[in-house]
């Protein structure tokens, strides 16, 4: 068994070579047609039609992309630092790296999702997961700022997450990872019936947005990988694939892939939430990070919450089920009528496809095979809709044009395969370069698809673009979807590994764009609100700056007093009230990066002076005809000097 189960595997890998091979050999002739290049140009001045925010994979960042031209637009900081825009660099935005392990500056970024109303994307906020130190983030998409992080607790590899349900009234976090729950020091090869599983659910406030665990569901001790909620006729239903329902620990390639069918985890979360309402579950003691960032101080804050709600499925019967699924399957995706769940089984020969209605039928005549701790397993054949028949290999996720065509990704024969719902006949097939991940179509988890374009999201790259030493570009390709055959139209790079993306119509956030902060609206405890009220406070070895910037100076300029071993605070605030016209400062040797402060905005940098002597600041972001001249001094004197502390503009000190 496991040596059949080795040389399938010896195989795989030599269709992954032989298809890449294949591919190169096509890119060559693949050459675009005059057409496909009029439909990616957008001449300058235009904008793209639609959005499409992409995962930065391991840079913990999300990045935002027009399409049809693939043009980069911003990479938005959300779990990592970013020197080019002092996120987690600056006093106000470390905060939101805070967690329960501390201060910790990077992530594994996979699930963007955007905010829906009635089934259909409204453009709000952009949820995504990060994977490694388990955590959702929220970007609010009137400033393309991460304001809010919540850390999950009970969980490892936050990975089938961060998906939204159709009203926003949760985004769910499911644990990839299995671990002891509470942690404790116990011997791996006691994993099994030991180790649990935590699907969070996160309900968003539908005002301002803010999350808060609801509750968690402990599971079995598997492996959660992907999840999306039921929309339409399936809504208050959440759809989670697991592998490794073995329960392995170790040499997994192996071990997790020895059942013929794993599950896919139905849960009935709106069963669950009146139950949690009603008084049910535990309260459980925790310890995880809420950070969330305040638009009027321009500052976020770090709490650290002490409990969770915990509830056992057994608790709550009929809210749980588990559908069989071949095998280890990995994307778990639902139509935009909420009636088909797609599991995409790896290593399956055929792609298999749930009813929710054959469902609830079974439900209701209590057609049940068996149990997993209690929890009842439905029969496969009862809840089957139908089977595409083998459309490729390695089928990872699947995306709806709205239109009644799926489109799957397949890792190893590197290609998008496009098929029909109800008939599960296969219709077209378009090859990637290569070996692709994630696909995505405006609107692919809503009730409403943009079935225009599909981008598929690729790991490897090789030959397609300029080397850059060992380390390639990932890339996107973009496929208009508009017809009956898919049409290749173009490549282009993305930052770190994109893994799933989220896009929709321009027109849905455009006019919500803001374009500066209002200075009269700015609470931070350091702004200094216009010129006269600059000033530079010592508090013992503490120096407090309050300065501003508009064209083309900074007040105060000049300062003379500060000595080595001071901690000096620059609260830098930009008076502008202008469109797009951010300053920038940085000072000699200050052990973080520059700030870049929008108008309206006020933005703080530590400066610990370590050498005697007058040391320039400038400006770094190029704002002006004057903004070469936009710089200041600082004098440092020794430790023990009795300079004292003065600061002008436009005068020499006295
Ligand atoms: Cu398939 Cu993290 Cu959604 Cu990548 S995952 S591909
Ligand atoms: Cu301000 Cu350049």
């Amino acid at each position: 068994m496991k040596n059949i189960l080795k040389s399938t595997l010896a195989l795989l890998s030599v269709l992954v070579a032989f298809t890449s091979c294949n591919n190169a050999s096509k890119s060559n002739s693949g050459a675009l047609s005059s057409s496909a290049a009029e439909k990616v140009y957008v001449a300058p001045g235009e904008h793209d039609e639609f959005y499409a925010f992409i995962s930065g994979g391991f840079s913990g960042q999300l990045s935002v992309y027009g399409l049809p031209s693939g043009r980069l637009f911003k990479v938005i900081p959300v779990f990592s630092q970013d020197a080019e825009k002092a996120y987690g660099y600056n006093e106000e935005t470390k905060p939101m790296l805070n967690t329960s392990h501390g201060f910790v500056p990077w992530d594994d970024s996979h699930h963007p999702d955007i905010s829906q109303t009635n089934g259909e994307i409204d453009g709000r906020w952009i949820f995504i997961n990060g994977n490694n130190t388990p955590r959702i983030a929220k970007i609010d998409l009137s400033t393309f700022e991460t304001t809010e992080i919540i850390e999950v607790p009970n969980s490892a590899g936050n990975h089938s997450s961060s998906f939204v349900t159709e009203n926003s009234e949760y985004v769910v976090a499911g644990t990839r990872f299995s671990i002891p729950i509470p942690q404790k020091d116990m011997p791996i090869k006691d994993y099994k019936g030991n180790f649990k599983g935590a699907l969070s659910f996160i309900s968003i406030d539908p005002e301002h947005g803010h999350m808060d665990i609801k509750f968690q569901l402990i599971m079995p001790g598997f492996d959660y990988d992907l999840s999306h909620p039921g929309r339409g006729k399936s809504h208050g239903w959440f759809f989670f694939t697991t592998y490794n329902t073995e329960e392995a620990s170790t040499l997994m390639e192996v071990n997790a892939s020895q059942n013929d069918k794993d599950f896919i985890a139905a849960v009935n979360w709106k069963k669950i939430e009146e139950y949690v309402n009603n008084g049910g579950g535990t309260m459980m003691p925790a310890n995880y990070a809420h950070n969330v960032y305040d638009e009027a101080t321009h500052s976020a804050t770090s709490t650290m919450k002490k409990e969770v709600r915990v509830v056992n499925p057994l608790d709550v019967p009929g809210a749980v089920y588990f559908l069989p699924t071949p095998k280890s399957p990995h994307g778990c995706d639902v139509d935009p009528t909420g009636e088909y769940i797609v599991g995409n089984g790896k290593l399956s020969a055929n792609l298999t496809v749930h009813s929710f209605t054959k469902m609830l039928a079974a439900i209701e005549n209590n057609k049940v095979a068996g149990d997993a701790y209690g929890i009842p397993i439905l029969n496969f054949e009862d809840v089957l809709a139908g089977v595409v028949e083998q459309p490729g290999l390695g089928p990872l996720h699947t995306e709806f044009d709205g239109k009644g065509n799926a489109y799957t990704t397949f890792f190893i024969s590197s290609e998008v395969v496009k098929w029909k719902l109800g008939t599960w006949e296969v219709v077209d097939r378009q090859p990637c370069y290569y070996s692709v991940g994630h696909l995505m179509i405006p609107g692919g988890n809503s009730q409403k698809p943009w079935g225009k374009y599909v981008v598929a999201m690729n790991k490897i790259t090789k030959d397609r673009y300029l080397p850059t030493g060992p380390e390639v570009t990932q890339s996107a390709q973009l496929y208009d979807i508009s017809g009956e055959k898919m049409e290749l139209l173009l490549d282009f790079p993305t930052i770190g590994e994109p893994h799933y993306a989220a896009g929709c119509p321009a027109d849905l956030i455009k006019p919500r764009s803001k374009k500066l902060f209002k200075l009269e609206d700015n609470k931070h405890p350091y702004a200094a609100l216009s010129e006269a009220d600059t000033k530079v406070v010592r508090d013992g070895k503490t120096v407090h700056v309050y300065m501003t910037t508009i064209r083309s100076h900074f007040a105060p300029d000049n300062i003379e007093g500060v000595k080595v071993g001071d901690k000096v605070y620059f609260h830098v605030t930009n008076l502008e009230q202008d469109y797009d016209v951010p300053h920038g400062v940085s000072m000699i040797g200050a052990n973080t990066s520059e700030l870049l402060i929008m108008p309206g905005q006020t933005e703080t940098f530590l400066w610990e002076p370590k050498q005697v002597g007058v040391w320039p600041f400038y400006c770094t972001d190029f704002c002006s005809a004057l903004h070469q001249e936009m710089q200041g001094y600082v004098r440092v004197s020794p430790a023990n000097a009795n300079t004292p502390l003065k600061w002008s503009l436009g005068e020499d000190i006295e």
